[in-house]
């Protein structure tokens, strides 16, 4: 194979993931009154923490509903995740409903995997004086009431995953048919290139519960849209400056809360990335606003490797040419308007 051969080879292999669709992601439906509903499945989780102040500010602007805010086992234990579901929505003083979700993942106890890097308690161990109060979280199983809401509301529901996929795979394993019925769904988890972040080859929330992973991207019958590690570590970067002299210098509740439970996690930015790197709230905001956030998005057809001894987690893309049975079963966000997510975050925190 010559030079020429081998460049058109690349040049079509790359082309092949991307010839379906390029373009912004429509806006979501809203009803009447203008309102879109939300579902957040979250392992809270400084990042969600942020993620969840930007939908809430959008719930008090009156633009968006929040159905559920369902907890699931990721960046802390399911415990501590609830408590900061709620110390979070107390530092917005805006109340949704909570529902605890799984504890383990599909497969296996619950593991951390290295050093926290959210803090042991998910919330930078930050000191609060006070607990939330616990009884205002249904009885509920999250992944049941997933389903449910879908199902109360069709056509309608934004399902955004920001922690491992268990409660998501759970409520399509009892009731595959109800993700026919949602509006979107994004997710904020996977790899495209093999880069991880909590092992060599795999992104955190894939390799937490891969098995999971598999059966939402797999068994999905509404194309889950991808806001994948590689994106959100090279388009959703921010100056450390940014955040502690721009972000940071807001005086607002949640902006005191955010800089808080975030201290800790600054120093890790900083010896660990030399940048402040954006994840979860990538997807709520492109959920939020996905004709200004997301500016290029392409058709994909994507696995998780299950088995691999460095790999295990890792979203796998299927990219031969010659697979003419090839199913795309996932959107890739390619490309965002950093901007716009720029000022997403800034109006949240005002
Ligand atoms: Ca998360």
């Amino acid at each position: 194979m010559n030079i020429s051969s081998v460049l058109t080879s690349v040049l079509k292999r790359a082309l092949s993931r991307t010839k379906w669709c390029r373009r912004p992601l429509p806006p979501p439906p809203r009803d009447a009154q203008n309102v879109m509903k939300l579902i957040i499945d979250c392992d809270a989780g400084v990042d969600d923490a942020m993620a969840l102040i930007m939908a809430l500010d959008y719930v008090r602007k009156g633009k968006a509903q929040v159905l559920a805010v369902t907890c699931v086992q990721g960046n802390t234990g399911l415990d501590n995740v609830v408590v900061n579901v709620l110390r979070t929505m107390n530092a917005m003083d805006i109340q949704v409903p909570v529902y605890r979700g799984a504890k383990d993942p599909l497969i296996g106890p619950y593991i951390r995997h290295g050093p926290p890097f959210h803090g042991e308690d998910g919330l930078g161990d930050a000191h609060f004086d006070t607990t939330p109060d616990l009884s205002v979280v249904s009885s509920e199983h999250a992944s049941l009431a997933i389903a449910r809401l879908v199902r109360d509301n069709p056509d309608e529901v934004t399902l955004i995953a920001t922690g491992p996929l268990t409660n998501v795979a759970l409520a399509i394993k009892m009731d595959p048919d109800f993700t026919k019925l949602l509006h979107s769904f994004y997710i904020m988890g996977g790899n495209l290139n093999g880069r991880g972040n909590i092992t060599t080859c795999a992104e955190f929330n894939f390799h937490n519960d891969p098995e999971a992973a598999l059966v939402t991207l797999t068994e999905s019958l509404t194309p889950p849209r991808m806001i994948t590690f590689d994106l959100c570590i090279s388009q959703a970067l921010f100056s450390l400056d940014w955040r502690k002299n721009k972000l940071g210098q807001k005086a607002t509740r949640q902006a005191r809360f955010q800089n808080k439970i975030e201290d800790t996690l600054l120093k890790a930015f900083e010896k660990y990335y030399g940048d402040y790197s954006m994840w979860d709230q990538v997807a709520v905001a492109a959920a939020l606003n996905p004709g200004q956030v997301v500016t290029e998005a392409s058709s994909a057809c994507a696995s998780v490797e299950l088995a691999g001894q460095h790999t295990r987690g890792q979203m796998i893309i299927e990219s031969r040419l010659r697979q003419d049975d090839r199913k795309n079963n996932v959107v890739i966000v390619d490309k965002i308007d950093k901007t716009a997510l720029e000022n997403m975050v800034l109006d949240a925190f005002d």
